[in-house]
């Protein structure tokens, strides 16, 4: 484990348990053996993170000493890991190499965006050391962007496929969530009917074809395929960062009809049992 004696961040993560990118951090930290402490957030009134005007989960506070707080997924991901691999820079400095900046969408939204964020704040030395290769880098933030912009968006629509699925997949929700009783009741159903009319919608907006499963297949092989086969994991005998990130995601549909349909009509097995035997959870439910 890359954790030495001299690591005293306290984490703290707030999150979703089934969401995507929740997992991912989780799956990242699991692998390289850092403790943290887990907030499950109540996701209809999401007191736990009041304190915070970022409103989205996953949100890890760090606690060196003052507190910081990181947000998105893939920044807190970039920060730790620099952080693991260069100790020249205090994790607040670190942080600042990552900062947000609004933009409008084609749709003429706006959003939060946080610049660099597949990007680890590496020196020459250390670059050599991790990435003896350029090649390698540019793969890992191809393959990590390639898990938020596009793998994510085939869950929704493939988890809430059909309304006995959307069922399920709310049963889970809730089962692993954080939900009053009453709360809990009524997301299930109110969600399920809700979520699958909403990810039809999603389905269009991504463009996703009419068996949405055959997205899914798809992108799942062309992982398989960017791996290969002389290599166990996309960063070689061990995971990188886009392992981590894939495995993340494609967990989260674990236990649901999507899930076992992807594992029977693709390639993905083998490389996804080497994930689960390489990942340790080394969180605890606070
Ligand atoms: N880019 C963010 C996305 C996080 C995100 O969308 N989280 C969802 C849960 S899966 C959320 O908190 N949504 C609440 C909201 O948008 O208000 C990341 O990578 O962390
Ligand atoms: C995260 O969001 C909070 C609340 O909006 C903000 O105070 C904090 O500076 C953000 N953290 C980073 C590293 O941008």
């Amino acid at each position: 484990s890359d954790v030495d004696t001299e690591w005293s961040l306290q984490l703290t993560l707030y999150q979703y348990k089934t969401c995507p990118f929740c997992s991912k951090v989780r799956a990242f930290l699991d692998y390289h053996g850092l403790p943290y402490e887990i907030v499950e957030v109540n996701p209809i009134m999401r007191k736990e993170i009041k304190f915070s005007s970022y409103r989205k989960v996953p949100i890890l506070l760090a606690n060196a000493g003052s507190p910081l707080q990181l947000n998105d997924s893939s920044v807190i991901i970039s920060a730790i890991k620099t952080y693991l691999i260069s100790r020249r820079n205090s994790l607040e400095e670190i942080v600042s190499f990552y900062p947000p900046v609004k933009t409008v969408t084609e749709q003429g939204k706006e959003v939060l965006e946080y610049e660099n964020k597949y990007w680890l704040m590496l020196d020459e030395k250390e670059t050599k050391r991790v990435y003896p290769v350029k090649e390698v880098r540019v793969e890992e933030m191809k393959w990590r962007k390639w898990a938020d912009d596009w793998l994510v968006h085939l869950i929704s629509p493939n988890v809430y496929r059909t309304p006995k699925e959307a069922l399920a997949s709310f049963d889970y929700i809730v089962r692993e969530g954080k939900f009053g009783t009453l709360e809990g009741l009524f997301a299930k159903y109110v969600g399920a009917v809700a979520m699958f009319f909403v990810s039809k919608r999603l389905k269009k907006r991504h463009q996703l074809r009419d068996d949405v499963r055959e997205d899914l297949y798809e992108a799942v092989n062309e992982w398989v395929k960017a791996v290969g086969k002389n290599r166990l994991f996309m960063g070689g005998n061990q995971p990188n960062l886009a392992d981590l990130a894939v495995y993340g995601v494609l967990r989260v549909m674990e236990g649901l009809e999507a899930f076992d349909d992807m594992m029977v009509h693709t390639n993905i097995q083998p490389w996804y049992q080497r994930m689960e035997e390489v990942i340790q959870k080394t969180g605890v439910a606070f």
